[in-house]
């Protein structure tokens, strides 16, 4: 029974967020915060644990940053914001968390609610006007739980309660407001218990299911696994890598946001379903909410789906129509790990022969089609994204964290362990790849950490804010900024959608050039930082190499503004 000597409410409750394994507070603050900014006061003072406050000068640098802790680290952070409006500007991160299954202690203040009388009550004339009837209303669709605190007595309770969701499979942010008398009512010495209420295990694949599935693949000539988050939990990346080499079954990861397969292994066949669904005839998609893209193709007639994963419907997309002829709950290492138990006596050893020698040989090809690919853009100027993806392949080592928001070409930047590599959310609200890497620093700071950005995805993250973060919280981390001076997707999906049309044949199409952009490395520099303008390829590698030491060795953050072209 843990007791502390605490004046108010929010001491309480920092007090026993430590005590429940809350490392740090990421806030952005307002009035709402005053009874969090005195139990911070009181804390030191009487040397009381609390989480670390990690103050983020916007509040989607915050909530990514939370975020990217949250992803190496599968701990549980928590976030604090100014009331309505400061969950108004959270909501983008909020989403990118959970449509990634990130759990996140998100919390907001909470206007006063008296007009006058207790402590805590009206005293500012936003008082009035950033009141809202339903301020959890805002995110109530992105979060597992939302609930406002009602008094001291419940905290704990409510505490562990939300922490406990958002811990549960398949994992997420939770919501709780904090009304400012409620917290700074004082508190009898609080006296928290260990915590008794868990996230309860995930349920175990269904052994019929599994059975079923089993024999689908055995019987299947040109069975394929598509996956895009299997390696969230690393135990699946070790165990696909099993059941791929094993099986000979080729792997697509597309659009992977966790890394689940080694860039090397013999069955991985990159990230381009397209270029392989014609031949499948049976498709495992496990913990993948687009396995393919319609749009681009589709399994040919016949050819079997069998979804897996915590949540294989993906419930929270209103419309999604991937064929499920046999779905498996679980998680993704514990159906692998089934399956291959299941398939091991199953397998016809002479069709697995035929098939490894087939898969090898369509990935000699797509590794020689790269390899010409990066021979053939090498020396171009403005450098080709694909040169810029492999001279950071080159660069980075083993123990390196790769954060990509959207830009890096997986095809030519090879990944070997899991949670080495790290793309934004499903959701692609822009502005999280800087933010999550400042966060992915903190969660591991002994391993050096890259944020391979757009241009326009680095103007989305508050670019001062993400620097002078860096800088007060001693986050040394390399910004690789591919800045080819425009929003490309815009212009491709727009190509895309009108090949013959007007904008395809004009270079100069509305909301889609970045013209008279800043010159990115000062802004890095501005805040104590390295920066450096890239525009010849052939000076990229030492760039590279000069960046990463800087960072490494004098311990703050740097950038490379790399002046590349679209495509
Ligand atoms: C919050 C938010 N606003 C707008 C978009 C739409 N959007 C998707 S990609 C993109 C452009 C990204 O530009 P950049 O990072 O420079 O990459 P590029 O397209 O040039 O490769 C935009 C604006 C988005 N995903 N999220
Ligand atoms: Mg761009």
């Amino acid at each position: 029974m843990a007791t502390q000597k605490t004046n108010n409410v929010a001491s309480a409750y920092l007090a026993l967020l430590a005590d429940r394994g809350v490392e740090y507070l990421f806030g952005n603050a307002g009035t709402d915060f005053a009874p969090i900014v005195e139990a911070y006061a009181e804390a030191e003072q009487q040397g009381t644990k609390v989480p670390a406050p990690i103050l983020a000068t916007h509040e989607n640098l915050a909530v990514s940053m939370a975020h990217g802790y949250a992803m190496v680290t599968r701990k549980i952070p928590a976030v604090m914001v100014h009331v309505s409006v400061g969950t108004a500007n959270m909501i983008c991160g909020a989403m990118n968390a959970a449509r990634e299954n990130v759990a996140i202690l998100l919390t907001a203040g909470r206007t006063p609610l008296n007009e006058s009388g207790p402590l805590g009550a009206r005293d500012g004339h936003i008082h009035w006007a950033q009141e809202m009837y339903d301020q959890g209303g805002m995110l109530r669709e992105l979060v597992k739980w939302d609930y406002e605190l009602r008094n001291g007595e419940q905290l704990e309770t409510v505490v562990d309660r939300a922490l406990a969701i958002a811990a549960t499979e398949p994992r997420g942010p939770v919501y709780l407001s904090l009304p400012r008398e409620v917290i700074a009512r004082r508190a009898s010495p609080a006296r928290h218990g260990p915590g008794r209420l868990r996230a309860p295990a995930p349920s175990a694949p269904d052994p019929a299911a599994v059975q079923t599935a089993a024999d689908m693949m055995a019987s299947a000539k040109r069975p394929l696994i598509l996956t895009s988050n299997a390696g969230r939990d690393p135990a699946a990346f070790a165990a696909l890598a099993m059941l791929a080499d094993r099986f000979a079954i080729p792997v697509v990861q597309h659009h992977p946001r966790h890394l689940s397969l080694p860039s090397s292994h013999a069955m991985n066949l990159g990230y381009h379903p397209a270029s392989i669904l014609a031949d499948a005839d049976l498709i495992l998609a496990l913990e993948s909410d687009v396995p393919w893209m319609p749009a681009h193709g589709s399994p040919p007639e016949g050819c079997k789906v069998i979804q897996g994963g915590f949540d294989p419907l993906f419930t929270h997309i209103p419309i999604r129509g991937f064929a499920c002829d046999l779905g498996i709950t679980g998680g993704a290492a514990a159906i692998l790990t089934a399956l291959a138990a299941e398939l091991e006596p199953a397998i016809d050893r002479p069709a697995v022969a035929e098939r490894r020698t087939w898969v090898e040989a369509k990935r000699r090809a797509q590794l020689k089609e790269r390899g010409a690919l990066c021979e053939r853009v090498a020396n171009r100027r403005p450098i080709h994204p694909a040169w810029v993806s492999h001279c950071l392949g080159e660069a980075k080592d083993a123990g390196t964290i790769v954060v990509n928001e959207y830009t890096l070409r997986l095809d030519h930047c090879g990944f070997e362990h899991a949670d080495s590599y790290f793309g934004s959310s499903s959701a692609s609200g822009l502005g999280w790849g800087a933010g999550a890497a400042l966060g992915a620093k903190l969660g591991a700071p002994e391993r050096p950490v890259i944020a391979v950005v757009g241009d326009g995805a680095y103007l989305f993250s508050n670019p001062a804010a993400v620097h002078h973060a860096a800088a007060l919280h001693e986050l040394p981390v390399l910004f690789v900024v591919m800045n080819n001076a425009m929003w490309n997707a815009v212009r491709r999906f727009t190509v895309a959608m009108y090949p013959h049309g007007k904008a395809a044949k004009s270079n100069r199409s509305a909301f889609t050039q970045l013209d008279r952009l800043p010159a990115f490395e000062q802004i890095c520099r501005a805040a104590g930082g390295y920066g450096e303008r890239v525009d010849d390829p052939a000076q990229l590698p030492a760039a590279l190499e000069r960046g990463m030491a800087v960072v490494a060795n004098e311990k703050r953050q740097g950038l490379l503004n790399v002046i590349c072209s679209a495509d």
